[in-house]
């Protein structure tokens, strides 16, 4: 996936002419959304039609699929039907349940990313030091696109480490989570970026000063 600027808006507002709203504003410099539990709950899954139609977005579906792979694949199937280019899969629940996902998203032609492990505090608790397990099983079922935290770069960078430079990993936890937009693009393709745009005063100016400073 082609990820503009490197940064995929994170659209977790909960009801669509806010969302659009904001997209309206920073769509010359995003080409991909990733919209989750939050957005399509309230607004059902046309959500994924709306950024498809009006901005011809990619939308990756964050849905973070966590079930028994016959529970996968009817979430996976909806979710592809909807038009999503990738669905999210947690990687914690084994290779059956991964492995179904990407069944179904290749059927679709699309993709799915794997979660290896999550930027929040309580991640300590019992993923931190799974990533790299996680992130190998992915490798071994021949998966190129992986989520791993912007928070814990040494974590990042060891997961990196495990999937290679010919992966794509992207990454949540910069701007509001406390993770460095630039230090993260050290190890992962693209970064997650949700509150600090689309909860500034201007979302614009916000999204300009992170590509700036990129630079
Ligand atoms: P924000 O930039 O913290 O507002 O948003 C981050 C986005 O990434 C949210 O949609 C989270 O649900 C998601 N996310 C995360 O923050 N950490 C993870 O480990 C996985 C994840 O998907």
């Amino acid at each position: 996936m082609e990820v503009k600027n490197q940064i995929i808006l994170a659209m977790d507002l909960m009801d669509i002419i806010s969302a659009y709203d904001v997209c309206e504003k920073i769509c010359e410099y995003i080409n991909t959304i990733k919209i989750g539990y939050p957005l399509t709950l309230a607004e059902d899954l046309k959500a994924v039609t709306v950024f498809k139609e009006n901005f011809e977005f990619n939308v990756i579906c964050d849905y973070k699929i966590a079930d028994i792979p016959a529970t996968n694949e009817k979430i996976a199937d909806l979710t592809f039907k909807a038009g999503a280019d990738a669905i999210i899969v947690h990687g914690f629940v084994g290779s059956d349940s991964v492995e179904i996902c990407d069944k179904i998203a290749k059927n679709y032609g699309k993709e799915i990313f794997l979660l290896t492990e999550m930027s929040h505090p309580g991640a300590k608790m019992f993923l931190e030091g799974t990533g790299e397990k996680i992130a190998k099983m992915g490798l071994d079922l021949g998966l190129k696109n992986f989520v791993a935290p912007a928070t814990h770069l040494d974590r990042l960078s060891a997961i990196r480490n495990v999937v290679g430079d010919d992966s794509f990993i992207i990454s949540p936890g910069v701007g509001t989570q406390g993770g460095n937009p630039k230090n993260t693009l050290e190890f992962a393709d693209a970064l997650i970026i949700g509150r600090s745009i689309y909860n500034a005063k201007d979302p614009k100016i916000a999204i300009e000063k992170i590509i700036n400073n990129l630079k």
